[in-house]
């Protein structure tokens, strides 16, 4: 009677599956459920805490989509420290071998698809090595004396992050060019230093001592301070919007807040333990290192139908997630999701002022059966009477409409000219 669009469904069917199967938890509860993401996200532990002798020092994404991680082991033992990959279904294995002692901040080469890895040195001096599985080369040794961070850049090229000096070098296949920027404060409390870049390739750089955001636009310098919103600026990364996302200490723990381009801030999350590190993924969501483990943030899916709670209209039903027509069924179950919902029924042009009421099991209302009856070429008046008949009688008997309504819209059906001879 009411055809559905059935091919719309199927699509939205297999992207629900999709969404499910790469949005499972892993390892039990979220952190949300102390911590003060907002309610329409939740979060997802993708590697578990390791300490004591353990932590994770940096994420990234490979070219093939996995998320690659990096631990550093306090014991010194050997092939203690490693990196770490996980798969987009959520398997956990070891990336590299031979071990490498002290991985710190992690990145993937423009060129070549090579893990970048900064590996801590002793007496302020750092190695970068390139990492493929079974392989470590060194790249350039003993070139910055404090690795804080890696961001790749859109040119082929990867900034790195060193702060004793404070100072940013453009690394490239071949080259290394190094902008000092001697006007950054120095001291044992401005290691934690971070990078992110935008689309148009603008560098920022997150100052922890100074609890200050600066920007580096176009030419490397002079840096401009872009933001000074933030105390103790953890941890960095933009959005496909060019939103820069902000961990930063908020008393004993650490919020999130989202910095947009016009100035704008944010808060997004707060209660949170150590975030240290933050990537947003391949897939839009946003990863990262907090509290000693790294997890992914997920939008908060009460029904696991794949369509977060802020767009469900049924957050509770997991076969239905849209009502098209606002009828309060779902349109997988709604035969016309298209109803028409005027208040009263209107039969054969006149307002018989019957409640247009809504069949809750299909979707379907008065007004609908009446339009449908309606649509139809009748050689005479009585048989469309007739059908508004059998459509009233089965109001009447399903207790839809009292006797008295039932009698209004006869009449109408009755006076209009429905049906009759030109
Ligand atoms: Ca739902
Ligand atoms: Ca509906
Ligand atoms: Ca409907």
């Amino acid at each position: 009677m009411f055809a559905k669009n059935r091919n719309k469904k199927v699509g939205r069917r297999l992207r629900v599956v999709l969404v499910v199967l790469l949005g499972f938890s892993l390892f039990g509860p979220a952190i949300s459920a102390e911590a003060g993401v907002s309610e329409e996200w939740e979060v997802d532990i993708l590697a578990p805490y390791l300490l004591p002798d353990k932590n994770y020092s940096d994420i990234a994404f490979a070219p093939n989509g996995d998320l690659v991680y990096t631990v550093s082991s306090s014991t010194r033992q050997p092939c203690d420290s490693f990196l770490g990959r996980i798969a987009p279904n959520g398997t956990l294995s070891k990336f590299a071998t031979p071990c490498i002692d002290h991985p710190g901040s992690l990145a993937f080469t423009p060129w070549s698809g090579d893990a970048v890895v900064m590996v801590e040195g002793a007496g302020y001096c750092d190695t970068i090595y390139l990492v493929s599985p079974g392989q470590a080369t060194v790249f350039l040794n003993c070139s910055v004396v404090v690795n804080s961070d890696i961001q790749v850049a859109h040119d082929g090229s990867f900034f790195v992050g060193d702060l004793y000096p404070c100072r940013i070098t453009q690394i490239y296949e071949n080259k290394q060019v190094t902008y000092m920027d001697p006007a950054i404060p120095r001291g044992p409390d401005h290691e934690m230093l971070r990078l992110a870049m935008d689309s148009a390739g603008t560098l920022y750089l997150a100052v922890r001592g100074t609890n200050t955001i600066y920007r580096y636009t176009n030419a490397m310098l002079p840096r401009e301070v872009y933001s000074t919103d933030f105390y103790r600026p953890h941890a960095l990364a933009v959005d496909a919007d060019d939103n820069l996302w902000v961990s930063y200490v908020s008393g004993p723990t650490f919020n999130i807040d989202i910095l947009s381009p016009d100035g704008t801030i944010t808060p997004w999350a707060s209660g949170l333990p150590d975030v240290t590190r933050l990537e947003f993924g391949p897939d839009g969501l946003l990863y990262g290192i907090v509290g000693y483990e790294i997890v992914r943030f997920v939008r908060t899916d009460s029904d696991s139908d794949g369509v977060p709670d802020d767009e469900d209209a049924f957050p509770d039903d997991p076969d239905e997630w849209a009502d098209a027509d606002g009828d309060g069924v779902g349109d997988n179950a709604d035969q016309n999701d298209n109803s028409d919902l005027r208040a009263t029924v209107v039969v054969g042009g006149s307002d018989t002022g019957v409640p247009n009421q809504v069949d809750a099991l299909v979707g379907l209302s008065i007004q609908d059966y009446i339009n449908e009856i309606e649509a139809y070429e009748y050689s005479n008046h009585g048989l469309y009477v007739s059908a508004v008949a059998h459509c009233v009688e089965d109001l009447l008997y399903a207790g839809v409409i009292t006797e008295d309504e039932a009698d209004i819209m006869m009449s109408c059906a009755a006076q209009s000219d429905i049906g009759e001879k030109e």
